[in-house]
């Protein structure tokens, strides 16, 4: 039995594939001799990676190496071997496909039901677990959800990677080295301690057991007595499919990327990972594997300074760089290195018409932390390992502000709806919401997150479990909640006021 293929849309390439490449764009490699060349020739004149302490600051540091980038730096490094690229991002890049082929199945099953019904219990649990638990591999038969302007050079998950899926890197499951006990510590929804894991099996089973009801004709009604069609859309306001989906991007990109690999609270984790030695078999050490992780979950594609914050979000700018670029000219679009994913896309889409410049900030400090790893051939030093910190503290936060502006972003949509009074989209304000929330809940999984706390558990207050909804006589009160979340998160993060208010 597999509904995910009555379902789902199949963008599918498969005739058009070909064996990947065993050693991909070697302009990289030309790249990185000129670049490690540079970086010699700065560090000569100006202690760019050296043990100098005259700027010790964060901020000094992170802009004087922004500016020596030029927008054609490409996240490429060979090994420190040979030739062979030594950036492997593979199961990263498998995750945030499931991620997306999870929210396309959730999203299809309106029209399924439809044309098919669900009536066992199981039945739909089951296939959100393909992609979720991904059991003996199973979900490597699933397409490939996401499309682009040519054709993709990966038809299904196995194309990308083998023996990945999503339950083992969410929140709660690394056995060491997670910040919290997320089976007793995870907050953000409601009086009852549920794990991250046990979330998102409820948020399951809540969507199938809607879906049996609606197969069996019985309706759950809104607020305002329209009928729900949908089974991922409950009548109290929440988007299912919204909420597990940036709930993943959270709990398993974000989680991982900031608490496991570019951590440093566990002696041979995260940054703290060898570096002395090639990985037996592979072109990595394992420092530079464990940042490379971390990139592939921010998502960006490798030349992602050659875009605008346009060209990323598909908003304008050149037709050749629209989300995707086809970098080493094959005509494809190789998810793996030409493709801007979740976190990535987010971040511009936040920059676009704003001050800010998160997507450059995020990637110029990963792409830095990567040089300095690939010119050093040895375990680093307390000075190399210092400026690396400062890297990782750099691409971490730009990533969380992207995400937190994200969150304003969706606040402002939902005061917009709250707005519409009577005459509000219900569906549209519960994606909204959904989003807003998913997101959200994301802070509490970085160790270094600006959010106290305190703060963090007051903004889950201030934002509920469930949207008030605009013709609620709690609407007024609610919408002075929103604004105050947004107030705590823009001082919090440091946010422009007009950035705020436009996002
Ligand atoms: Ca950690
Ligand atoms: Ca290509
Ligand atoms: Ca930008």
């Amino acid at each position: 039995m597999n509904l995910t293929n009555c379902y789902s849309s199949h963008p599918n390439h498969s005739s058009q594939r070909t064996d990947r490449l065993t050693t991909p764009f070697p302009i990289f490699k030309l790249c990185l001799t000129l670049c490690l060349t540079l970086c010699l020739a700065f560090s000569l004149l100006s202690g760019c990676d050296d043990s100098s302490s005259e700027s010790s600051s964060m901020t000094d540091l992170s802009n004087m190496n922004m500016t020596e980038l030029n927008g054609t730096e490409v996240y490429e490094f060979s090994s420190r071997d040979g030739e062979d690229s030594s950036v492997s991002i593979s199961g990263q890049i498998a995750r945030h496909a499931l991620i997306e082929g999870l929210k396309s199945y959730m999203n299809s099953l309106e029209s399924g039901i439809a044309q098919q019904g669900v009536f066992e219990e199981g039945e739909l649990t089951s296939i959100f677990s393909i992609f979720f638990d991904c059991i003996d591999d199973v979900c490597g038969d699933e397409s490939i959800t996401v499309s682009s302007f040519l054709p993709l050079k990966q038809a299904n998950i196995a194309d990308l990677s083998s023996g990945k899926n999503l339950l083992a890197k969410l929140a709660g499951q690394d056995p060491v080295g997670q910040h919290k006990d997320w089976a007793n510590e995870f907050i953000g929804w409601g009086q009852d301690t549920l794990s991250p894991e046990a979330l998102i099996r409820d948020w399951f089973t809540q969507v199938e057991e809607q879906a049996i009801s609606i197969s069996n004709g019985e309706m759950l009604m809104t607020p305002k007595g329209e009928l729900i069609q949908r089974p991922d859309l409950s009548s109290t306001g929440l988007d299912y499919t919204q909420l597990t989906q940036k709930f993943l991007l959270g709990a398993v990109a974000f989680s991982q990327g900031v608490d496991d690999y570019l951590d440093d609270s566990e002696d041979g984790k995260g940054i703290l990972s060898d570096h002395t030695a090639l990985v037996e078999g592979k072109s990595y050490t394992e420092l530079e594997h464990s940042w490379d992780e971390a990139f592939g979950y921010f998502g960006a594609a490798r030349n992602y300074l050659a875009y605008s914050d346009d060209e990323v979000a598909q908003a304008g700018g050149r037709e050749d760089f629209q989300g995707a670029n086809d970098l080493n000219n094959d005509d494809q679009i190789d998810l793996l290195s030409e493709y801007n994913w979740g976190h990535s896309l987010n971040a511009s889409k936040r920059d676009r018409g704003h001050s800010t410049d998160l997507s450059q900030k995020a990637f110029a400090a990963f792409y830095r932390g990567r040089l300095l790893l690939a010119s050093t051939n040895t375990a680093l030093s307390t000075e190399e390992l210092t400026q690396l910190k400062i890297y990782r503290d750099t691409a971490v936060l730009a990533w969380e502000k992207a995400i937190s502006a994200t969150v304003v972003h969706y606040i402002n949509a939902c005061l917009n709806d709250l707005d519409s009074g009577a005459e509000y989209d219900f569906a549209t304000y519960a994606k909204h919401w959904s989003e807003m929330k998913g997101f959200a809940l994301s802070f509490q999984f970085n160790p270094r997150s600006p959010l106290s706390s305190d703060q963090f558990s007051q903004l889950h207050t201030l934002l509920g479990t469930a949207p008030t909804m605009p013709d609620h006589s709690d609407a007024t009160s609610y919408r002075m909640q929103l604004l105050e979340a947004r107030s705590l998160l823009a001082n919090a993060y440091l946010f422009e006021q007009n950035d705020v208010d436009t996002w």
